[in-house]
């Protein structure tokens, strides 16, 4: 496969310092080696630019969406980036930066295929809207968007259409979710699987239940995304918002395996790496052993 490599250095989205770092970081840690041990070729696109914003701008464009100019002007370009190297029939892996670049991505992937599906991988369920939510903070959003939820401003990203249907969408792992997102859930009829839940059914069983359905309703790619604070706190200091009661490494890199195996992946966000708050590169290290084993199953 070819893979193109995109980074990201966005830190509006969570509106904390840290993972903006993280694409040059795993950069730095071998990743392209690493990746082109698994027989890739591997094209790195190098960073989207992220303009500067001081924070008295942050409020500035909207009052319940921080830095949401900037944001949407790096996705918008990413957007971009992404749909050319899909249509040039490459796999982007998208490096983060926090969440919000998950509106940019998912926008060019979508553009590209006719009814792509998503698999979040968060502790997060990523729907909140300007109306709903508690922080501001638009990488809480970035999921809401492109099904249609939320501002125009996030939901028109890069063409003036919803980006994936909320039925071909499956958040799992997702464990703190925000009051205005329960209701949301219910209203669109969410897919959403706590990781509780998750154990319940079993991981490999979920997989093979979510693909049947995503063959039921003529699906043709799906866009994963995933984020660092999936994994249980303990394992992740290095991630803006950790959560407990997660998964295990084990348990993340099986599900993450099961799902490349399917050979439906077509694209995958990794973010949420705050290498500031990291403790002796644990997570960094994390983040490249589970980018190793993922794409030794991506053919
Ligand atoms: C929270 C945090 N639900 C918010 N979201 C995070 O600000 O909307 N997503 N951290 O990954
Ligand atoms: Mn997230
Ligand atoms: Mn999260
Ligand atoms: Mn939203």
């Amino acid at each position: 496969m070819n893979i193109n490599i995109i980074g990201v250095p966005l830190f509006y989205g969570c509106d904390k310092q840290g993972p903006q770092y993280a694409p040059d970081k795993l950069r730095e840690n071998n990743l392209i080696d690493i990746l082109q041990k698994h027989n890739h070729k591997v094209f790195d696109l190098g960073n989207i630019h992220v303009p500067s914003a001081d924070s008295d701008s942050k409020f500035l464009y909207h009052r319940n969406m921080k830095y949401v100019n900037s944001i949407v002007t790096v996705n918008t370009n990413l957007a971009h980036l992404v749909n050319i190297s899909i249509n040039n029939n490459d796999f982007p892996l998208i490096i983060g930066g926090d969440h919000s670049l998950s509106i940019g991505s998912i926008a060019g992937v979508s553009k590209a295929f006719k009814n792509i599906a998503v698999i979040w991988l968060d502790a997060h369920a990523d729907i909140n809207t300007h109306e709903t939510s508690p922080s501001g903070n638009v990488h809480g959003m970035p999921l809401g968007a492109s099904m249609g939820i939320g501002h125009e401003d996030l939901t028109n990203l890069y063409y003036k259409e919803t980006k994936v249907r909320p039925e071909n969408v499956f958040i799992l792992g997702a464990r703190d979710i925000d009051s205005g997102e329960i209701d949301l859930i219910k209203e669109k009829n969410i897919n959403v699987y706590s990781p509780e839940k998750m154990r319940k059914i079993g991981i490999e069983n979920l997989v093979d239940f979510i693909l049947d359905k995503l063959k039921e309703s003529d699906v043709d790619a799906i866009h994963l995304s995933f984020d660092m604070d999936f994994i249980d706190s303990s394992y992740v200091p290095g991630t803006g918002t950790p959560v407990n009661n997660g998964f295990n490494v084990d348990e993340t890199k099986l599900l993450l395996r099961k799902l490349a195996q399917t050979g439906m992946i077509k694209s995958m966000d990794f973010v949420e790496l705050n290498t500031l708050l990291d403790e002796n590169d644990k997570t960094l290290n994390l983040a490249i052993e589970i980018l190793d084993s993922v794409f030794e199953c991506i053919k």
